[in-house]
């Protein structure tokens, strides 16, 4: 079948208001590019004209610029599922102009399967590829697209030329099965397949293809600074000493690291250790610091959803796939998050808080309860299910009037069940095995920021009994004495 060429515009001028659509990749990698600036110029003439147009949109995780930013500035998203970073989206779904619904990352395919969340009608996909037949070749990220190139009407396809062909081979794409007929997945190591390099598509479905030659537009990290390198430090002293101890195999298990710039320290820090072998990695992102980890030999293979490499990282790459392509599969997020593979291959899961509370609870999401930062990603989908799960975070944000250990968090993600250890640049909490009161004082005393220690054994004797350590009147003192003061450090918890 050969397919009918369209303009960005011809493609956007399909797409009514009100309409789901799906969006190919996984962060910005594999994202299409010129169909959604085209939509978003869509609705920007919509709403010139007095009429309404927003859409929903459905995506693998973040995307991009060009977007979720694009469209998000034209206020074209009305509800949005499942992660964003963008900060003008950001801004529209905290000030209710978009309806966003946070979700694990593995759920979002299975859930729009089950009926649980709405069907796309539309699927816009990027592939380095098309055939007549309806096979593509994916580029850097794998996201939901199978799933929704199933569940979608109508397809329209970016045949982006930046990627090569030669990517053919990266991708191991499946769709598992739905309840009662699931199988089990069989990856038992990071480097098995189960599916397909291509998914095949119903050419019957694809309303054009669209021409493109740009890159995902991915910036480099900014360099570590002493606090992120230090928190590396931590995390490596800890694993060192695990391995030690036997607790971690002798060779050492596969890793699964969050998105950001302390990932991005705890894996260089991983690479420099004298001691932790050469590992594997079963992630879903895989950012720059990996493939310098693969460079160096320290990294010998990574599973993920996505190469979320700067733009710089992946032109390096193409220059010499073959050896990426030995060392990289790209897999659907129901295969790189999915909790039973998670569990089964014993992933050491390291991922970003942004505030701790005394009993091991988490928040990834939120900033004072109230305004969405970017979700919880896939955060959760390893927290649960890893062999041994860490999160980091600096001691405090924003020059100290930020403690990040808190007496409660202003909004739950991980509960204290899925927490194992956390770090600062002050030390390694283990919370493993201990009480409600007992993991407070490991806190304390491990991770928090000198200038809070003092009130936050304050609070904890404000509480002397009971088995969690908690006061109900107080346990947000510090949060609103921020609000109030614009410091957590005025919060007074003497008796
Ligand atoms: O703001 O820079 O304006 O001072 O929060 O900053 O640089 O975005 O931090 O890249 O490490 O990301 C948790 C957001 C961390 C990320 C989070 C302020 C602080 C600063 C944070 P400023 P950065 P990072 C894999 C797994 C959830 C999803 C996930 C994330 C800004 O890791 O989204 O893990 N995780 N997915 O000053 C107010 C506090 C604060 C605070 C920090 N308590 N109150 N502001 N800040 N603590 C990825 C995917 O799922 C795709």
């Amino acid at each position: 079948m050969s397919y009918k060429v369209l303009t960005p515009e011809e493609a956007a001028a399909v797409i009514e208001n009100g309409e789901n659509i799906g969006f190919s990749g996984f962060t910005a990698a594999g994202v299409p590019k010129a169909v959604p600036r085209a939509i978003a110029a869509k609705a920007k003439a919509e709403h010139e004209a007095g009429k309404p147009f927003k859409v929903n949109i459905f995506s693998g995780a973040s995307t991009s610029a060009s977007a979720d930013g694009a469209l998000a500035e034209a206020d074209a998203i009305d509800q949005r599922t499942p992660y964003q970073s963008t900060p003008a989206l950001r801004k529209n779904l905290n000030t209710s102009k978009t309806r966003y619904y946070d979700m694990h990352l593995s759920h979002t395919p299975q859930y729009m399967r089950y009926g649980h969340i709405p069907r796309v009608t539309t699927a816009i996909i990027e592939v380095a590829e098309i055939t007549p037949e309806g096979e593509v070749t994916l580029t850097a990220g794998a996201g939901n697209t199978p799933t929704f190139c199933e569940l979608a009407d109508r397809i329209i396809v970016e045949v982006n030329a930046y990627h090569p062909k030669e990517l053919k081979g990266m991708h191991d794409l499946m769709m598992p099965l739905d309840p009662p007929n699931r199988q089990p997945i069989n990856i038992t190591r990071p480097d098995e397949r189960v599916g397909t390099i291509t998914w095949k598509i119903d050419p019957a479905k694809v309303v054009g293809i669209v021409h493109t030659n740009e890159p995902d537009g991915i910036a480099p990290f900014k360099p570590n600074d002493p606090i992120t390198d230090k928190i590396g430090a931590n995390v490596v002293k800890f694993l060192e000493a695990e391995l030690a101890s036997g607790r971690i195999p002798e060779g050492f298990l596969p890793i699964q690291s969050g998105v950001g710039n302390i990932a991005n320290a705890v894996l260089s820090a991983l690479g420099d250790s004298k001691v932790i072998p050469d590992f594997q990695m079963y992630t879903e992102v895989i950012q720059d610091s990996v493939i310098s980890l693969m460079d160096s030999g320290r990294c010998t293979f990574a599973g993920g959803c996505s190469l979320t490499v700067s733009d710089d990282m992946l032109a390096k790459m193409y220059k010499n796939l073959d050896f990426y392509k030995s060392k990289v599969i790209l897999r659907p997020q129901e295969l790189s998050n999915n909790p039973e593979i998670v569990r089964r291959l014993g992933l050491i899961c390291i991922n970003t808080a942004i505030e701790v509370d005394l009993c091991g609870q988490v928040n990834s999401t939120h900033f004072f309860g109230k305004q969405m930062m970017n979700g919880i990603g896939g955060s959760g989908d390893f927290a649960r299910n890893g062999y041994l799960t860490i999160f980091t975070c600096p001691a405090a944000a924003k020059g100290g009037a930020i403690s990040s250990i808190v007496p409660m968090v202003s909004h739950h993600d991980h509960t204290e069940h899925d927490v194992d250890i956390i770090v600062t640049e002050y030390g390694v909490a283990d919370l493993r095995g201990k009480c409600p009161r007992d993991r407070a004082i490991e806190l304390i005393n491990k991770c928090a920021h000198p200038d809070y220690k003092e009130q936050l054994l304050q609070y904890l004797a404000l509480t002397p009994e009971g088995h969690t350590p908690h006061n109900l009147t107080k346990a947000f003192e510090m949060h609103n004495k921020f609000i109030e003061t614009g410091d957590m450090r005025n919060a007074d918890f003497s008796a």
